[in-house]
């Protein structure tokens, strides 16, 4: 028997949508996550409705951002984040920044720095983004981003720009 068993990495995953009733967007998508081999729900922001960063003719988005135990590795994890997209509609129009019915990023995998072709972890846009930070400091206030920083200072140099937390 293999005693050997691959440990468990905490990750944090950035939802957005603004296609097809974005809430029901992303409650499907908290569901399907969670119900991945190899993954387990640690915690859930409450949803954050915004502007859309990029072109403006597209309706406001809905951000939440989720916390998980996983032993899936990153590209792993990705496929399967992107099967969810699919399954829930997803379109690349090939337009930066589109509208779209689902978006699923890692935007941190444990406390790893992940440089791939199809994959970079912390999420190049998390140090940045109001959409972001304020929903995963919500649910990990002392979390430190690799190669930016703990989120605290992240959050305070970030305006709200807009951004709204919804009441359910
Ligand atoms: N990829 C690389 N690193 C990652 C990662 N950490 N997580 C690659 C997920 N994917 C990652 O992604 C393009 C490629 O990024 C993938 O093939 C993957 O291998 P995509 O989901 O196909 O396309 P995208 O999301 O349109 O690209 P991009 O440039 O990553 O967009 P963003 O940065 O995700 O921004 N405004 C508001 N208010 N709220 C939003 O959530 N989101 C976007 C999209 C624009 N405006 C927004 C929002
Ligand atoms: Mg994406």
């Amino acid at each position: 028997m293999n005693h050997l068993k691959t440990a468990q990495v905490i990750v944090y995953i950035g939802l957005g949508s603004n296609l097809a009733t974005p809430v029901a967007q992303i409650n499907s998508a908290r569901a399907a996550i969670a119900a991945q081999a190899g993954v387990q729900e640690r915690g859930f922001s409450s949803l954050y409705r915004s502007a859309p960063m990029g072109p403006q003719d597209q309706p406001d988005y809905i951000n939440a951002v989720m916390a998980l135990a996983t032993d899936l590795p990153p590209m792993a994890l990705l496929r399967c984040l992107q099967n969810i997209e699919n399954n829930q509609g997803r379109v690349r129009t090939g337009e930066q920044w589109g509208a779209r019915t689902l978006d699923l990023d890692i935007l941190m995998y444990g406390d790893q720095k992940i440089d791939l072709p199809d994959l970079t972890v912390p999420h190049k846009g998390l140090a940045e983004r109001a959409f972001v930070l304020y929903p995963l400091f919500e649910i990990a206030p002392q979390l430190v981003v690799p190669g930016k920083g703990p989120i605290a200072a992240l959050v305070a140099a970030c305006p709200l720009a807009g951004l709204k937390r919804l009441d359910c």
